[in-house]
């Protein structure tokens, strides 16, 4: 079990060093680590319009590791994931994932396939051939953290329109690298996909 992020990183770079990840194994060894604000305090900044992604860390080409975080209300449009396989882990808070298909044809509205509640710690698992999600933060009260992995790290996304399928290209931006505030040129605008 990693005693705490540090040692989790170290454990995901040996796992990445491998070209073939077992998604299980990835995803016990997240589940493991015991969130602990202390080792992820510093990439936590909120913002008030919307959720932030943090970089943690990063080996290129092979994942990034953000932390997201959702104030009181704070959602994503409905969104794919490229060629990333998305690993989600709760560090603080809830937060309400909601699953849908690929869209058939355009000009239908997209209905849901599932939804869940990700509690304390729990990871959860996407990637494209599941299918699609949206997430929130429901609570009116209590903001969400969240630990991103992303194994082939994608720019952009693909967002959908619930209401027609419709499909639009997005930017995915960081509003901090590091615990460092990313220079506001690179993030205008653009902080949600
Ligand atoms: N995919 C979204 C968060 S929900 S998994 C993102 O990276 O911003
Ligand atoms: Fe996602």
């Amino acid at each position: 079990m990693p005693k705490d992020l540090k040692e989790l990183i170290q454990k995901l770079r040996e796992i990445f060093q491998d070209d073939h990840i077992n998604v299980d194994e990835v995803r016990e060894l997240m589940e493991s680590y015991r969130s602990n604000p202390e080792d992820w305090k510093k990439y936590a900044m909120f913002d008030k319009q919307g959720y932030t992604r943090n970089l943690v860390d990063e080996v290129k080409g092979k994942f990034n590791l953000i932390v997201l975080c959702w104030g009181k209300g704070h959602g994503s449009p409905i969104h794919d994931h490229s060629k990333s396989d998305c690993f989600m882990k709760m560090l603080q808070g809830e937060l309400k994932e909601t699953q849908f298909d690929w869209p058939k044809e355009e000009g239908r509205e997209m209905t849901e396939k599932s939804h869940s509640t990700l509690k304390n710690n729990s990871v959860a698992y996407i990637h494209n051939k599941i299918g699609l999600h949206r997430v929130e933060n429901v609570s009116h009260t209590e903001c969400a953290v969240s630990l991103h992995l992303y194994s082939h790290p994608a720019q952009t996304c693909k967002v959908f329109d619930q209401c027609t399928g419709h499909i639009a290209e997005h930017e995915l931006t960081f509003w901090s690298i590091d615990g460092k505030r990313t220079p506001k040129k690179t993030t205008a605008s653009k902080e949600n996909n």
